[in-house]
């Protein structure tokens, strides 16, 4: 009898600590802005996290990976310092400026960058960086291969997003360029990875969205990109978009900046902020262009402070115990002030 009551004593002890230690692990993980977000749902017009409300994803892309080295603290410098909450990792992809298909080693490390944003916490873009390539279809089968392997290693992750044609430029079109391309990349992701969110390039560099609109594609979870540079585009785009948003088609910024379309020159900061103001009321996620030490105004590090150094045999010195505060640029104290007014 006195052993029966010790018995069930030590059943209930160990049930109710399991229940502890089942509660206290789904709290953790709720804590957490992706485990609170989760999948991303394309609703109309309007991104939503898992529970239906909505949200809008804020942060920096890297420049051309083939060129520059991220470590991991200066993800997390983003993060903490800047206030991000996705990181885009641009991959190019022509050879003749070193992208995947002449380097596909690279891959490799997109794969740590990715590993990186999701152990800090991160929403994280691996953009497909054609450009000089124009057409997404000169590349489509190191593409299919490129997304068949990320989207079945990343299939239970719902940080990771997936960017399939960074700008198709004026030279291609939508009907007989990008949507085809676009409808055979998808369902390679979607085989894997069925409740991804993805980006879909626009033609002429991510600002033609009505030829879009004419034939939007047939598939759920999509965003169409539109990239901006304030000195270059400004209110005929934002009514384009109006337009476009109007129809209940969805729409990501996930690449803008706040000089002309070069990157370069002087900054536009007023067209920029109005450009901000109209993503915050339409709930638009953008993502700014981009870290980098290089000469050209759009780098939010100044080229002269050393923020990234190599030591003299070549060897990448991690920047972990610098403050990215004392490195911006002029644009990326800028930025640092626009993303850091968001509570
Ligand atoms: C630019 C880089 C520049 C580089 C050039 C090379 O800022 O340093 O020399 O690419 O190809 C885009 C592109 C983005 C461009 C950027 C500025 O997506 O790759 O980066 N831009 O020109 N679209 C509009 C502007």
């Amino acid at each position: 009898m006195k052993k029966n009551i010790i018995l069930t004593i030590i059943v209930l002890l160990l049930i109710l600590l399991g229940s502890v230690a089942y509660f206290t692990s789904r709290n953790k993980k709720d804590s957490t802005f992706v485990g609170k977000n989760g999948w991303l749902v394309v609703d109309g017009s309007n991104l939503l996290n898992s529970s239906g409300e909505p949200i809008q994803l804020r942060g920096i892309s890297s420049h051309g990976i083939q060129w520059y080295q991220y470590s991991k603290s200066t993800i997390k410098a983003l993060k903490d310092t800047m206030k991000i909450n996705v990181f885009r990792i641009a991959m190019w992809t022509d050879p003749n400026h070193n992208g995947y298909v002449k380097n596909p080693g690279i891959k490799d490390y997109a794969i740590e960058l990715i590993d990186y944003a999701i152990e800090l916490d991160l929403y994280v873009i691996i953009d497909w960086h054609i450009l000089e390539d124009d057409n997404p279809n000169t590349y489509k089968e190191e593409a299919k291969e490129f997304f068949d392997e990320i989207s079945n290693k990343y299939k239970n992750v719902p940080n990771v997003i997936y960017e399939i044609c960074n700008e198709p430029s004026g030279t291609t079109n939508w009907k007989e360029g990008v949507k085809p391309y676009a409808e055979e990349i998808i369902p390679v992701i979607r085989k894997n990875s069925p409740k991804s969110l993805i980006i879909v390039g626009t033609p002429e560099w991510c600002r033609d969205l009505n030829e879009v609109l004419a034939s939007p594609l047939d598939y759920k979870n999509i965003v169409y990109a539109v990239h901006f540079y304030s000195g270059s585009n400004k209110q005929e785009l934002r009514d384009v978009m109006d337009n476009f948003l109007d129809n209940g088609l969805a729409i990501f910024v996930s690449e803008c900046g706040m000089t002309n379309y070069m990157a370069d020159g002087p900054l536009y900061i007023d067209e920029f902020e109005t450009w901000i103001k109209y993503l915050d009321q339409k709930n638009i996620s953008w993502v700014y262009w981009s870290i980098a030490m290089k000469d050209e105004t759009s780098s939010i590090l100044d080229p002269n402070k050393d923020y990234f150094k190599w030591d003299i045999y070549g060897n990448f010195i991690d920047p972990e115990d610098k403050d990215l505060n004392d490195y911006l640029s002029e644009s990326g104290k800028e930025i640092h002030k626009i993303l850091n007014s968001y509570q």
